[in-house]
This record gives C-alpha cells, sequence and structure tokens, in this order.
C-alpha cells in the first residue's frame, strides 16, 4: 500500500475516456473467450436486469458479457499473478463487502490517513466510496490495469475458482459471512435498483426460487460459504473466515483480529488511545452511508447509495413468509448440517 491516493482518485474521478477504455478491454476479454462460453452448460430462461442467463464454470452459476461475469474469470484465472504479500477480501455478494473493504482499508491506512475529523479530515473515506478505495479483481477498472489495486483487493470468486497463483503464492484471504436470508434480500433489493430494471423489478418469489436454487450470479451462496469455510480450517494462518452478525454485535474484538491477521495490529498505545473505534466509527453504517449519498461512480447504476440500505441484522424477516424462511432455513441445516458453522 505504498500510494493509496494513485489508486483511488483515478476511480472516484473516471472520465469518459477512461471508461471508454475500460470497457474495450472488457470487450475484448469477452471476444477472446467467446468459444469457451459457448461450449459451458448456460441456463437462459432467467433474465435479470442487462444479464442474458447464467452461465456455469467449475460448479457455479456467472452471468456473461459483462464486468463480474464468466469471461472476466476465466481471464483472471488465465492472467492473475498474485504476490506473495497480496490480501483479498472475499464474499458472496450482499454479504457486507463494502463495509470489510472500508475496515481493511483504514485499517491498513492507519499512519498515513490518520482516523479522526481533527487528524484527518480528508480520509478517502470521508470523500469516496470504499469500491474506490479497493477494487473487485472482476471489475473492469481492475482488469484493465491490475496494478492499481495496490496490494489489497476484493473479489466474489468463490475459493475454488480463485486464480492459482493466489493459494501457491500463500496470499491471505479474508472471507465475510452473512446470514443467507439477509443475503438474499439484500441482493434482491440491489438487483431492483439495476438502472435497466427499474420499471420492471424482479419478484420476491422468483429472487427467492432462484436463490434457493444456486442460481444467482457467483451461484450457489452455502456452496461459496461452504469452500471458504473449510479453507479457514484447513489454512487458518491464511484464510480467515469472519461474520457480518458478529462484526455487527461486537464489532472491537473482530476489528482487532482483522488488524492482527492482514499485518498490521493494533499497538498496546493504539488500543489505549480509541484508534480502533475510530476505524469503527469512521467505517460505520451511518458514516459511509452519509458521505456516499447522492454519488453516482459507475454508469450501470442508479447511485452508491445502493451499497447502504439499511445494514442492520434480520430486516429478512420483513420480507419472507414463514414458508420462505423455512425452506431457507432447512437448505441451510443440509448443508452446513456438519460444519459447525451457524
Ligand atoms: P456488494 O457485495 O455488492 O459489494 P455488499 O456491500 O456486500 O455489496 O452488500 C451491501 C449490504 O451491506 C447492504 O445490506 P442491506 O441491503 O441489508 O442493508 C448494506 O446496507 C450493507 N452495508 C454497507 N455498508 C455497511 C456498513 N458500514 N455496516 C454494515 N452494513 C453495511
Amino acid at each position: 500500500m505504498s500510494n493509496p491516493i494513485a489508486f483511488y482518485s483515478p476511480v472516484a474521478t473516471i472520465t469518459k475516456d477512461e471508461e471508454k477504455v475500460r470497457k474495450a478491454k472488457m470487450s475484448s476479454i469477452i471476444e477472446r473467450y467467446k468459444d469457451k462460453v459457448v461450449a459451458l452448460p448456460k441456463n437462459v430462461d432467467h433474465h435479470f436486469c442487462k444479464y442474458e442467463g447464467f452461465w456455469h464454470l467449475q460448479g457455479f452459476w456467472y452471468h456473461s458479457k459483462a464486468d463480474f461475469s464468466v469471461e472476466a474469470i476465466m481471464a483472471l484465472q488465465d492472467e492473475f499473478q498474485a504476490l506473495p504479500t497480496d490480501i483479498f477480501l472475499t464474499t458472496y455478494p450482499k454479504s457486507g463487502t463494502t463495509w470489510l473493504k472500508a475496515l481493511a482499508f483504514a485499517i491498513m491506512n492507519r499512519t498515513k490517513f490518520k482516523i479522526g475529523v481533527d487528524s484527518c479530515p480528508n480520509h478517502p473515506l470521508r470523500t469516496v466510496s470504499p469500491h474506490d478505495c479497493v477494487p473487485f479483481m472482476e471489475s473492469d477498472s481492475f482488469l484493465n490495469n491490475p496494478s492499481y489495486a495496490n496490494g489489497l483487493m476484493a473479489t466474489h470468486i468463490p475459493y475454488t475458482s480463485l486464480p492459482k497463483s493466489i493459494i501457491s503464492s500463500d496470499c491471505r484471504i479474508v472471507y465475510l459471512y452473512r446470514n443467507p436470508k439477509d443475503v438474499l434480500i439484500s441482493y434482491w433489493h440491489f438487483l431492483n435498483k439495476f438502472k435497466d430494471d427499474v420499471s420492471t423489478p424482479t419478484k420476491l418469489d422468483d429472487a427467492f426460487e432462484l436463490f434457493s436454487k444456486g442460481m444467482s450470479a457467483f451461484g450457489s451462496f452455502w456452496d461459496h460459504v461452504t469452500g471458504y469455510y473449510k479453507a479457514s480450517l484447513e489454512r487458518p494462518d491464511k484464510v480467515l473466515f469472519l461474520k457480518y452478525e458478529d462484526l455487527k454485535n461486537g464489532p472491537e474484538n473482530k476489528v482487532k483480529k482483522l488488524a492482527k491477521f492482514i499485518g498490521n495490529p493494533f499497538t498496546q498505545d493504539e488500543e489505549y488511545d480509541g484508534s480502533i473505534q475510530k476505524i469503527i466509527d469512521l467505517c460505520s453504517f451511518e458514516n459511509l452511508s452519509e458521505v456516499n449519498k447522492g454519488r453516482k461512480q459507475s454508469s450501470k447504476i442508479l447511485s452508491d447509495d445502493i451499497y447502504f440500505r439499511k445494514g442492520v441484522v434480520g430486516d429478512s424477516f420483513n420480507y419472507l413468509t414463514i414458508e420462505m424462511i423455512q425452506i431457507l432455513d432447512k437448505i441451510t441445516e443440509q448443508k452446513f448440517g456438519d460444519l459447525n458453522l451457524i
């Protein structure tokens, strides 16, 4: 993380020309993999937003022909070279990625950007989105220029499909788990915020059915979690498994654990002077959602607000029927039964 400013500024102020370059890069990747994609099993019965359906790769479903799609995963698997010092923040979509990005970024850059309004009113997280500070590997911006990540990246790619060099280089991986019911509801709201979808919102029934069948971008929630959870048991010094709900309930301990794991432990002085709490406050839902109110970074979404809806545990109970809850609980029990995960 030698110069974080070098990578968040261009993203925050992306020009039309830069966007063109990124799109051209993504188009060339899509073109390069088109024959391979044609050969993959697909399900085109279900359209979401601008996506034409789902394509199956290595046990998981993906969209096609855009960033965050199967072509992006294939390109990363073929080309991405990790460094042993790289750190990967990994999640199933809607599990708290934005929050984890903010926390890891704030922890790793706390010498450069001191926390606390007086010491650093211009902290990047007071002006730009956590997504501008920590890129997704499968995004067009990263694929166009991987070096701008500066050693801290995020991804939704399942553990078993990560580019091989991430594992062989012994990189540290942080996985954030969130309970599937809240993930589903968060995901459903998110889907309906995409521009193309505003006039024809996805019904909750449909989102539920597809999610239960593992038919979402990045595949089955349960298989995704299982891959990372098992890895965290097998390689605990390299894979840290955290839970959104634990972070909500007792953030201090988890933030300490995260800092230690990513190689930036808090000193005793920092523990006494409230540094941990300052990071928690900076990365709180309230603060980040205020900073990102009305911001618009990408043309694909209405605004960065959509990453900050409610940020609470258990909101799914306001939407799901009892039957839906029972079905999801049953799948969770069947899938996670022996893992001692919930
Ligand atoms: P992504 O995977 O597309 O990047 P992600 O950040 O994982 O999205 O999911 C957004 C969810 O995290 C939202 O949940 P909700 O729909 O249930 O409200 C969002 O509110 C929540 N979130 C974002 N920032 C924070 C935060 N600082 N603290 C707690 N929850 C947060």
